[in-house]
């Protein structure tokens, strides 16, 4: 059986740390990487589908959704619909879904910053100092042996992870006072979305897969990343093939068979990318049954689980996630 590792290395790991230090880890960027950037080039099945359902409705509500029936789910979008046809013409266009695409990925980003500031910060003080928050997150590590602190379970450590935090608080940290103001806390927890923390984002993308640990990703380390071969695979997927040819032909720029931070960020962050255009774009392919680029409500909820999950388009993930534990 194929299995996504990447997707399912970041729901243990924070499986394990979340069980022990309440829900404050930062989102690491594991997980996304190959959803945010590839999808368009329609990994396997479940993976493509779990991003669509992110980038549609938000992560929170995603998850949400997960757990309806499908008739909810359809009735439910049904509502969104509605929000989504803002000129009220009966279709929903490119321009309007783009635009509720931006709104739900800004929403999450609001709600999960809320989120964590106040767990941090209950008493809402301007700033949360580092060692408050290395308390709150990493203080059971106080505890641990310190031979478990550096035991890697699917190449992380908890020590790892310590030591990457520090890093991207620093750096997160515009005025050096070793505390993060709202704003600052903000580029910590979504490194993607500020400009100055692209460099470092490329960096931890690297770390994470380089795991001959020589500076730079070689093919086996960039398939590692996305695909890892089980007993019973005979013979791998075609989209792992087509990867590999993608790494030689697209991400390879320089063809020395090894990606370079700067090929990783062209791969991660592509200069010319505009996401939510190549989700509407995507989102729109996959429901126009009549091909007139824009989708009626009946489009939409024809194809309801390529929008929304619910507990029906869920349910063969739900099994995988189960056996990894
Ligand atoms: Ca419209
Ligand atoms: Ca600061
Ligand atoms: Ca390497
Ligand atoms: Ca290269």
């Amino acid at each position: 059986m194929i299995k996504m590792i990447r997707n399912y290395q970041v729901v243990i790991f924070l499986f394990t740390i979340i069980s022990i230090a309440a829900s404050a880890v930062p989102k690491t960027e594991e997980g996304k990487r190959v959803l945010d950037h590839d999808f368009q080039q329609h990994l396997g099945e479940e993976h493509s589908k779990q991003y669509d359902h992110e980038q549609f409705l938000g992560e929170d509500q995603a998850k949400t959704f997960d757990q309806l029936a499908p008739e909810e789910s359809r009735r439910r979008l049904g509502i969104i619909v509605d929000k989504i046809d803002t000129n009220k013409d009966g279709f929903v266009d490119l321009s309007e879904l783009k635009a509720w695409i931006q709104f739900t990925q800004r929403r999450y980003i609001e709600d999960d910053v809320e989120r964590q500031w106040r767990s941090h910060n209950p008493d809402n003080n301007d700033t949360i100092h580092w060692d408050v928050y290395r308390k709150n997150v990493y203080g059971f590590m106080e505890e641990m042996d310190p031979a478990d602190l550096e035991r890697e379970d699917n190449g992380f450590s908890y020590k790892a992870m310590l030591t990457r935090d520090r890093r991207r608080w620093s750096v997160a940290d515009r005025d050096g006072d070793d505390s993060l103001v709202r704003e600052e806390f903000t580029s910590f927890l979504h490194p993607e979305e500020s400009e100055f923390m692209r460099d470092l984002v490329v960096s931890e993308t690297v770390e994470d897969i380089d795991k001959d640990n020589d500076g730079k990703i070689s093919v086996e380390e960039y398939i590692g990343d996305m695909y890892r071969v089980t007993d019973d695979d005979t013979e791998e997927p075609e989209w792992v093939k087509h990867e590999r040819e993608t790494f030689k032909t697209f991400r390879d720029k320089d063809h020395d068979g090894f990606l370079n931070n700067e090929e990783v960020k062209e791969w991660i962050i592509p200069h010319d990318f505009d996401h939510a255009e190549a989700e509407s774009k995507h989102l729109i392919y996959e429901a126009d049954a009549d091909s007139d680029e824009k989708l009626t409500k009946e489009e939409i909820l024809s194809k309801y689980d390529v929008f929304v999950g619910s507990q029906a388009t869920d349910f063969g993930e739900a099994l995988v996630r189960h056996d990894e534990f």
